[in-house]
């Protein structure tokens, strides 16, 4: 009996729209002078600090985004409003979270040639849920018709490898004999479009996996689960303060400190080394040799980090074969963007290929599983 766990299908869920840095901009900086011109006379007496102009040029420059997706792209470049608008829907209507997270999960489901009768275990693994109850991962589970359990995570950036630990983890100890790992970033609702250093860095998605025993696998294209690995280190370097006690705390519940905020260099500066010595331990660990790796599936942040991680441990740059890039098209999804790369660029790997995914983000939070290719 082969008793070891395999991911054995994974789905991209890819939203109709798209904002391009140029859109972005154009809007960003229509709203900045607008704001300058309505407030010259404060910004003049020193009462309050002229917005400065974006520019598509930095952004593609500093992160390596081009574009992004977003769910609803109505309201997010009108600069009467700055933020997406989006329908509520009743408690009987499918919500938006979960509609997206039933789209990658039905294409996961597809890839590793299962239908939810296989599958006993939903995990919602994301930077946010749009409620707190019920979960996000029992509405998905009951639309699906799926026996078992559900549950929702968050660990921001991490959420998605941290949420494959778990499922790992489930399947080996027999909790669990399939489980949907599912990563329905609707980003943009924490998106601070007034803000210049941060307005260009997300976009929407949805990722899932299946994951489950090798020898109940079907699929065309799985890997062996050999390792995972997950480490936090608290920081306040990326936060974001939204919470239910707002009600009580009289606060603005959609102040800036509300939405995702960062101390963009320390987090460069902080995270790049973190992640490369979490990479080189979890190889090492496993008598792994970086030069072994064929592919490295990293977190979609930033173009610069990337290159760094991946110089720093191989001694030269990676190319796009062994670390695709998915963020020139994608932006930061947070949790989805390694899985974005592993959705893209899994099937050219022959057997025995060894690849890693890895997140890393807010918390501080890393997360990697080293995968062979069956
Ligand atoms: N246009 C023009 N100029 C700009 C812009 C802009 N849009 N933005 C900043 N500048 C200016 C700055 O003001 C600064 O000017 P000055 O030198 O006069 O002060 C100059 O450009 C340089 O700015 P920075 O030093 O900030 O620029 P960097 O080269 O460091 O690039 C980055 C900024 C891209 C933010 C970079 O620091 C970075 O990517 N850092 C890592 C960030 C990261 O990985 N964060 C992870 C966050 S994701 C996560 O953990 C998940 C959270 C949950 C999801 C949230 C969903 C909403």
């Amino acid at each position: 009996m082969n008793s070891s766990v395999v991911i054995s299908g994974v789905g991209l869920w890819t939203p109709a729209h798209s904002i391009t840095n140029e859109e972005l901009v154009d809007s960003y900086n229509a709203w900045a002078e607008q704001y300058n011109a309505l407030h010259a006379d404060a910004i003049e007496q020193g009462e309050l600090e002229a917005k400065p102009l974006s520019s598509a040029a930095f952004i593609e420059k500093a992160s390596g985004i081009k574009s992004r997706y977003i769910y609803s792209k109505e309201g997010a470049l009108d600069i009467d409003r700055m933020r997406p608008l989006l329908s509520p829907r009743g408690d009987d209507e499918v919500s938006h979270q979960a509609e997206m997270a039933i789209a990658a999960a039905n294409k996961a489901l597809a890839a590793a040639n299962k239908t939810p009768a296989d599958i006993d275990m939903v995990i919602v693994s994301c930077a946010y849920t749009q409620r707190s109850y019920p979960a996000i991962a029992i509405e998905v589970q009951s639309a699906l018709g799926i026996e078992g359990f559900g549950f929702d995570m968050l660990v921001a950036c991490s959420a998605a490898t941290f949420g494959l630990q778990r499922a790992v983890d489930a399947v080996k100890a027999g909790t669990a004999k399939g489980v949907l790992v599912i990563n329905p970033e609707l980003t943009s609702a924490q998106v601070n479009y007034m803000d210049r250093d941060s307005h260009f860095i997300f976009g929407d998605v949805a990722t899932a996996t299946v994951v489950e025993l090798a020898e109940t696998c079907q699929s065309d294209h799985s890997f062996e689960v050999l390792s995972t690995k997950c480490v936090t280190s608290y920081s306040n370097n990326i936060r974001s303060n939204f919470g239910y006690l707002t009600r009580v705390t009289d606060e603005d519940p959609y102040g800036a400190d509300k939405l995702f905020h960062q101390n963009g260099r320390k987090v460069f500066k902080e995270v790049c080394p973190m992640a490369a010595d979490h990479i080189e331990s979890h190889l090492n660990s496993e008598g792994i040799e970086i030069s072994q790796l064929k592919r490295w599936w990293l977190h979609q942040a930033n173009i610069n980090m990337n290159l760094l991680i991946s110089k720093r441990l191989l001694g030269r740059d990676a190319t796009l074969e062994e670390a695709p890039v998915v963020l020139d098209e994608y932006a930061n999804t947070a949790s989805a963007g390694s899985i974005i790369a592993f959705a893209k660029y899994h099937e050219d790997l022959q057997q025995g290929d060894i690849g890693v995914i890895c997140s890393f983000g807010a918390g501080y939070s890393i997360g990697s599983l080293i995968l062979k290719k069956r």
